[in-house]
């Protein structure tokens, strides 16, 4: 049965002239682009959470969406239903990756032992519409934050039972992921933080958190999965505070707990936005530490102030994205997860098609703006100058040789006022637009 009968085959690039709205304008994936094709440089990913299982409710208001793969009254039935409709979606989408928590794609069942029978159902069958579609997992993860046992969060639970529950949660879904080759694992905190101070020891359950981190390193050892870990930051929400707030709260936490090695950053652009972030900053921050992995892509609604998680179009954004990427040499494990969800009035299975193609769409025209920006080189160039000083005489001085306050004041007594030179903030801006427009 076809679930999407509104793509016959496959959704394909058509170029920027076409009209019809189930058609690529600027995703053409075979297109190169610099070294690779657009589909080697943006790895896209369908999520599974958001895309097959989102039902529209919000605090408001009931499911909206029209699923008809989530009629039948059997769990099983109906999860392996959802997974045809996913396999059958990511085809039709010509993506190539997937993404998805271990109760996503299975049911919880009456009791742990059940629950992880179903799992394996579940990932038996994902085995083998991935051999059917050539379609590859890009990362799991376990929902460690859904169920009421994890209230008080998971590895970060006051009650060591609520750990071990989640960390025999982690242990199956690392299963999991190695069974269907997922390059990657990731960790994104959920509950992991606090509600208030008042009821916390947070240094306990940091300590905590780090413990599960190092579990699941050692686990993934002795299994033989060679896949790269992930943390992803994020501020708030559904926490007052989650201890992994953002790229420099991450790094920090990793350093602290000796895990640099072990784990890279997934960055989300709505968690970088409500950290106070630009996502720019976070992927920067990330790439300088070496530590950034792969994206959730999405964005942000800026006046709502949630993580609306919607999805991208703005290419000032993308662009900025994909010159980070680009600049730390492209993705190797990491790839472009849509970890987005269509809008409560977008309820019909056309509108996930269309939410997709527009954030392919704008990826593709920002990897496209992105490599001619770094092609050109006139903007940086331009940071190049504002930092000449620094390779010359007295900038190297001060850095590699034992320059002490005194001498920096010789310094100044000698050449008086430095010169002022311009911040060039909106000739930048315009050379970005002259690239966009
Ligand atoms: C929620 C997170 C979540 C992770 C996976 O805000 O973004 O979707 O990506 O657990
Ligand atoms: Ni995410
Ligand atoms: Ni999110």
């Amino acid at each position: 049965m076809a679930y999407f009968p509104e793509v016959a085959e496959k959704v394909r690039y058509e170029g920027k002239g076409s009209k019809n709205p189930l058609a690529f304008k600027q995703y053409n994936p075979d297109k190169v682009v610099g070294e690779k094709t657009m589909r080697e440089h943006l790895k896209f990913a369908v999520c599974y959470w958001h895309t097959f299982k989102a039902t529209g409710s919000d605090p408001f208001g009931l499911p909206t969406m029209v699923r008809p793969w989530d009629s039948a009254t059997d769990p099983v039935q109906r999860a392996k239903d959802t997974m045809d409709a996913a396999f059958e979606f990511i085809s039709k989408l010509d993506v190539d990756y997937w993404a998805f928590h271990d109760r996503d794609i299975a049911p919880e069942g009456e009791n742990f032992s059940e629950s992880c029978k179903f799992l394996h159902e579940l990932v038996e069958y994902a085995e083998q519409k991935q051999k059917q579609t050539g379609i590859k997992l890009l990362w799991g993860t376990a929902n460690l934050f859904s169920h009421p046992r994890y209230q008080a969060g998971a590895a970060t639970n006051p009650n060591p039972d609520v750990f071990a529950y989640a960390a025999a949660q982690v242990k199956h879904a690392l299963d999991a992921t190695h069974k269907l080759g997922g390059a990657g694992y990731t960790f994104w905190g959920g509950r992991e933080g606090y509600d208030t101070l008042w009821n916390t020891d947070m240094k306990q359950e940091r300590e905590q958190f780090a413990h599960l981190l190092h579990m699941a390193v050692e686990y993934a050892h002795e299994i033989g999965f060679k896949g790269q870990f992930y943390i992803e930051p994020k501020p708030k929400e559904p926490t007052t505070h989650q201890y992994d707030s953002d790229v420099a709260a991450c790094l920090n936490f990793l350093r602290e707990f000796h895990l640099m090695d072990h784990l890279k950053l997934n960055l989300e652009t709505n968690h970088a936005t409500l950290a106070g972030h630009t996502m720019q900053h976070e992927l920067r921050a990330a790439r300088h530490a070496n530590a950034l992995g792969s994206v959730d892509a999405n964005t942000g609604d800026e006046l709502i102030g949630w993580d609306t998680d919607q999805f991208p179009t703005n290419i000032y954004t993308t662009t900025a994205i994909v010159l980070e990427i680009l600049q730390m040499g492209g993705f190797t494990t990491g790839g472009l997860n849509f970890d987005a969800k269509v809008r409560r009035q977008s309820h019909t299975t056309e509108d996930l098609f269309y939410a997709h193609i527009g954030g392919m769409d704008a990826f593709a025209r920002g990897l496209e703006i992105a490599h001619a920006i770094l092609e050109d080189g006139r903007i940086q160039a331009i940071v190049d100058a504002r930092y000449a000083g620094w390779q010359g005489k007295f900038g190297q001085k001060i850095l590699h040789e034992t320059k002490n306050l005194a001498d920096c004041e010789d310094h100044v007594l000698r050449h008086g006022e430095p010169t002022l030179t311009s911040g060039r903030q909106e000739l930048l801006e315009n050379i970005i637009n002259e690239y966009i427009l």
